[in-house]
């Protein structure tokens, strides 16, 4: 067993430029471990709260000045000491809270420190964390990679937030390969046709278009002169993050200047899936409409995976409820939504006992922590959204997913 000797946390900038939290945690024998995280901009409604300071003058309210003095005063004086294990401490983190939604200490101190115990339990184990968080089962994830940028991850008029491509090829390596050769493909084409390549908050291209149709045919044109086959080699997966385009007042959805109900928008996702190669739609709907997801999933659920993000928030009592309903068939996985690693895992645990399949994901704004791609293998979630085949953040992740895929092939001999 080892004890915790040190914890501080510093404010930083993610990758949007806004305030986030690094954290080094000390344990015996000296071995400093840190982490930090990472943050939404089309967050659900019940996600664990992000606590920001609020003070206008500052970062535009964004500081986290206030969970930083949470870790390095409340949680440090109650850790210090402590034998390193992830539930107990994770337990300590949500009784220190006290809030259902971790209002007070804010989930980005808690996940802070709660992945600071991941590393260094994965250190003392002198094991990698995808090896020391392993149960046995391991795999290697496929990728969506976002390689053009919408809704609130960009200012070009798109609606829908991301299009993804998922290489199927057989490795990581010839996934990033893969997924590199279409984003640059699909750069030369705006290039050629006037357009901006620019690049949104996760590293795909940024033009204004003028519908989803024209997104979805030119990154089918990409693939091809890539030299690779729609519907083979490669797929399409979108996250509408239909909330951000949701009129409450009359229950409608503003999409490219049309307006649809329910059974409108349903109609438009089938056509979709019957005209390009997609196998996955995420918050197809408003987050608070469940009825509109069991609905969808009743009509589509046996063709393509309906991804539930701002609705399930990772948080396994709102799963719960979506099982029950038959609402949707797969659950996005962010730490952060949920604010604790034992929570998350949980929430996998479930999803798999009810067979939702698991995509592990990144947040719109990142830091150069890789922790997700470790959970994707260690954790056999099978999928991983992590962005655009661009910006360091995203890529920091396929690196580290390429070291892993090398180390288990035993292509890391360093002697
Ligand atoms: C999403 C995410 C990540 P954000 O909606 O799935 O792609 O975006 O982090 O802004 O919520
Ligand atoms: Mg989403």
């Amino acid at each position: 067993m080892t004890k915790i000797t040190g914890l501080c946390a510093h404010e930083i900038l993610d990758s949007r430029g806004n305030p986030t939290i690094y954290c080094e945690m000390q344990i015996e024998n000296n071995i400093l471990v840190s982490a930090s995280v990472p943050s939404g901009a089309s967050t659900g409604k019940r996600e664990a709260l992000e606590l920001r300071d609020g003070v206008q003058n500052r970062y535009d309210g964004k500081g986290v000045k206030k969970a930083v003095a949470n870790i390095n005063e409340i949680i440090k004086s109650r850790i210090l000491g402590l034998e390193l294990d992830q539930s107990a401490i994770d337990n300590l983190l949500i009784e220190l809270d006290g809030t259902k939604n971790k209002s007070f200490l804010g989930a980005n101190a808690t996940l802070a420190v709660s992945l600071c115990v991941l590393k260094a339990l994965a250190k003392v184990n002198d094991k990698e964390i995808y090896e020391y968080l392993s149960n046995g089962r391991i795999s290697m994830p496929i990728a969506m990679m976002n390689i053009l940028n919408g809704g609130m991850h960009a200012s070009n008029g798109v609606d829908i937030q991301e299009f993804m491509i998922i290489p199927t090829v057989k490795t990581i390596h010839e996934r990033v390969r893969c997924g590199s050769e279409i984003f640059h493909k699909l750069g030369a084409i705006l290039k050629k046709k006037g357009l901006s390549t620019g690049l949104g908050d996760e590293g795909g291209y940024a033009p204004k278009l003028v519908s989803s149709t024209e997104a979805l045919d030119l990154i089918v044109e990409a693939i091809k002169k890539a030299g690779y086959i729609p519907g083979k080699d490669v797929f399409i997966a979108l996250d509408v993050a239909a909330s951000t385009f949701y009129d409450e007042d009359n229950g409608t959805y503003k999409l490219e200047s049309t307006r649809m109900n329910v059974d409108g928008m349903i109609s438009f996702y089938k056509y979709l899936t019957e005209k390009y190669p997609i196998i996955s739609i995420e918050d197809p709907f408003d987050e608070s409409d469940l009825d509109a997801l069991a609905k969808m999933t009743s009509m589509l659920g046996d063709k393509i995976m309906i991804v539930g993000d701002d609705y399930f928030v990772t948080n396994k009592e709102y799963l719960k409820e979506a099982i029950e309903r038959k609402a949707g068939n797969t659950i996005l996985i962010k730490p952060n939504q949920i604010g604790t690693v034992t929570e998350m895992i949980e929430t996998i645990k479930l999803a798999k006992e009810s067979d939702y399949k698991t995509i592990i994901s990144h947040r719109s704004a990142e830091t150069v922590d890789t922790t997700i791609a470790d959970l994707a293998v260690a954790l056999d979630t099978g999928l991983i959204k992590t962005g655009s085949l661009s910006r360091g953040e995203r890529i920091e992740k396929y690196n580290r997913l390429m070291l892993i895929e090398d180390k288990l092939c035993g292509k890391s001999e360093l002697g």
